[in-house]
């Protein structure tokens, strides 16, 4: 099977099982598993802020970062293709009891200052307060695309400015510093909180970390053992995202380009619906030919080897990453291709 459904899939490398076999541990409820120690202090400096914390999943980080930073009864800013709202099961709402108030996603992933200036509610007795922003970076339904640091710090010190706070969803903000050749810092530099995950295309098996200053990861570390994310011996998988973090990052230029050839591979079969150009890290969104339908597009793909994964009823994405080669697109390629023939 060549697995483009997500970079969920990779599986841990050789060096991180062995990493995960050898690793020292201790309770980390307690803070004494000097594995995760470790990961934090290296996430947190990674990412230039004071402190970090190790969580089971994206999902998690994402809503300690809604509970810290909000109250019951306010309202977040959010964009309306951003994972927060449609893949978290309403974790933000549900659990943390704050309205999710949708603002338009450009194709490219930005919201626009203007939209944010103009959603964010003044003093008044009958609404809510806005308190908080969140961006994604790179945007998943978007297609992997990226924000500037350019941008981020524009849309942060607007944010700043009426009071609210920003939490970027940086589930794979590596791909955005490779894509552009920048530290990860440079992309992060003003918001308040930020999660990444070492579970996707970093290869990691399980877990993400949110960064921000000392007092916020504090309160966070509490929030997450609120909702049962404090985990023991939890070393064993935070060594895996040592190498992760260490071994990984350099790589991500290979996704990206095999991204480019699927995306102009794609261009080149009649019908299908997709701006190669338009590709700039792991993702890559298209429509297949309008004669077939997603669903049947995705199925009768998988029986032939290739997973996709279904974005909308009219959309498909595919995401590169380590378990998937070069020859392996070209292989993919050749099955859509003769799928495509054989249904006109
Ligand atoms: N995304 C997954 C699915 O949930 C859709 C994927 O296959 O892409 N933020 C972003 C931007 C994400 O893409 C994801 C996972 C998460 C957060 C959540 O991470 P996990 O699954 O570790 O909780």
């Amino acid at each position: 099977m060549i697995d483009l459904y997500s970079d969920t899939k990779t599986l841990p490398t050789e060096e991180m099982r062995q990493a995960m076999y050898e690793a020292e541990l201790g309770d980390d409820v307690a803070g004494e598993d000097p594995t995760v120690n470790r990961l934090e202090e290296l996430a947190a400096k990674m990412l230039g802020k004071d402190s970090a914390l190790f969580t089971p999943s994206g999902i998690m980080s994402n809503l300690l970062a809604v509970l810290t930073q909000t109250r019951p009864g306010q309202e977040i800013l959010l964009g309306n293709e951003s994972h927060m709202f449609w893949y978290e099961v309403g974790g933000a709402s549900t659990l943390g009891g704050v309205i999710m108030r949708t603002v338009r996603n450009e194709p490219d992933g930005r919201i626009e200052p203007h939209i944010v200036a103009e959603s964010i509610r003044p003093e008044n007795i009958h609404f809510p307060s806005t308190t908080l922003l969140c961006l994604e970076n790179t945007h998943n339904r978007c297609g992997g695309t990226i924000l500037t640091p350019e941008y981020t710090t524009t849309i942060s010190e607007l944010a700043h400015k009426n009071g609210l706070l920003v939490h970027l969803d940086g589930a794979r903000i590596f791909s955005a510093a490779v894509a552009l050749n920048i530290s990860v810092k440079e992309l992060v530099g003003n918001v308040d909180s930020i999660c990444f995950c070492l579970s996707k295309n970093l290869s990691a098996p399980v877990g993400s970390l949110l960064c921000g200053s000392r007092e916020f990861v504090e309160k966070a570390r509490k929030w997450r053992r609120m909702v049962g994310g404090g985990m023991r011996q939890a070393g064993v998988i935070a060594a895996a995202g040592i190498v992760a973090l260490e071994k990984m990052i350099d790589r991500l230029e290979e996704d990206h380009a095999n991204a480019k050839h699927l995306a102009y591979g794609l261009a080149n079969i009649p019908g299908f619906i997709i701006h190669p150009e338009k590709v700039q890290t792991n993702i890559v969104i298209f429509k297949p030919p309008r004669n077939i339908p997603v669903l049947q597009f995705v199925e009768q793909m998988t029986e032939r080897g290739v997973r996709f994964s279904i974005l909308d009823e009219d959309k498909v994405r595919a995401i590169t990453h380590r378990m998937v080669s070069t020859a392996d697109i070209d292989d993919a390629l050749g099955y859509i291709s003769t799928f495509i023939k054989s249904n006109n």
